[in-house]
């Protein structure tokens, strides 16, 4: 008995059976990378490799039978180097060829991309409206104690907003509440003092109030406030008819109404020209060629004297707006409860992805 070669193989069919099986598994054999033509080489051309094996056994072979096993070691040599040659060939010449039956032209699987919601999309337009004008984006907290969101902005003790009817309030902590609007903002930037301030502030706010197709109990503003020396109530109309007509289109016209807030003296709300009719009437203007686009007015100087700021130098002006209304403005819709539903027959209509 021999330790190498073939000891189990007795007789010539056994041994030509054997050969036939390599060759099959020789044709079948696939490269992925350098590695594994490198490994066929060794496995089946090397000094140990099969090949060798094999070929030691022609002195096993009787006399009468060497030319045709010859023959058929020579087309098993021959197979193998063919092969070897194949692999190679495959690996490119950077060695990093992949599988022959991968295509990577081919274009990749489209995964479905989601759409913005259209409060983000609204909030995104008026933000960056402002932002060119010199604002900066300042956030604060939802959760606020009543001085940033009731005292400093001089909404005092028996002010209407205050009552547990409007305001959600933390039960175990009666100083906190949700807050109603995102003034509270403000307050800590005109409380930080670093003057002049010019910032916009969205985000979200809650009011207890009955869910219906014009009232949520959360939904989401935009506010804005300039404080410096000299701001004029001129500077307040200007920048925001810039807004409506960058917002709008711009053929609006604006209008500004008188109004009241605790907060801003003297008040104003403003309207713009329908921009659906052009001002001759229709239902988005309910038939008054006008639509109401925000309030605004110039800031009190109580709340500046409450943050620390001299108003004797410096006067600011603030607005306020409601991205839902806003959107609903834009979008032509009539109940603001689609904002939260989450259905997605109505979300899917809003294509925009900035
Ligand atoms: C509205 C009106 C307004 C303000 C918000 C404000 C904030 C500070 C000081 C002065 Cl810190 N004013 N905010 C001013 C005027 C109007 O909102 O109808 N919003 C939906």
């Amino acid at each position: 008995m021999r330790a190498a070669g073939f000891p189990y193989l007795r007789a010539m069919e056994e041994l030509l059976q054997k050969i036939r099986e390599y060759e099959a598994e020789i044709s079948s054999y696939t490269a992925t990378s350098a590695e594994s033509a490198e490994a066929f080489r060794i496995k089946y051309l090397g000094t140990k490799g099969l090949l060798k094996t094999v070929m030691g056994e022609m002195k096993t072979v009787p006399n009468e039978r060497k030319r045709e096993f010859g023959q058929v070691l020579n087309e098993f040599k021959q197979l193998t180097e063919k092969k070897y040659e194949e692999l190679k060939n495959i690996q490119g010449t950077n060695g990093h060829q992949a599988a022959p039956e991968m295509d990577f032209s081919l274009p990749g699987d489209l995964l479905p991309v989601g759409t913005r919601h259209p409060i983000s999309l609204i909030r995104n337009r008026i933000v960056s409206i402002f932002q060119r004008l010199g604002f900066a984006v300042a956030e604060g907290p939802e959760i606020e104690d009543d001085w940033h969101n009731f005292t400093a902005l001089n909404m005092l003790e028996n002010h209407p907003a205050r009552d547990m009817q409007d305001t959600f309030y933390i039960h175990q902590q009666p100083d906190w509440l949700l807050r109603t609007h995102t003034s509270n903002v403000q307050i800590r930037e005109l409380e930080k003092g670093h003057l002049p301030i010019r910032v916009i502030c969205p985000g979200r706010v809650y009011r207890n109030e009955t869910i219906s197709a014009r009232a949520h109990c959360f939904f989401h503003q935009v506010e804005g406030l300039y404080v410096d020396e000299n701001v004029s109530f001129a500077d307040l109309k200007q920048t925001l008819y810039f807004f409506a007509q960058e917002m709008y289109g711009k053929d609006v016209k604006p209008r500004f109404r008188p109004s009241y807030f605790p907060f801003t003296e003297p008040s104003a709300e403003m309207d713009i020209s329908c921009f659906i009719c052009g001002g001759k009437g229709c239902s988005v203007c309910k038939h008054t060629g006008w639509v109401e686009i925000l309030g605004c007015g110039m800031v009190h100087p109580k709340l500046l004297e409450n943050c620390g700021i001299d108003s004797s130098k410096y006067t600011g002006y603030a607005f306020g707006l409601g991205i839902e209304r806003s959107a609903m403005l834009k979008y032509q819709m009539n109940d603001l409860r689609l904002f939260s539903e989450n259905d997605l027959r109505f979300l899917k209509q809003f294509t925009a992805t900035y």
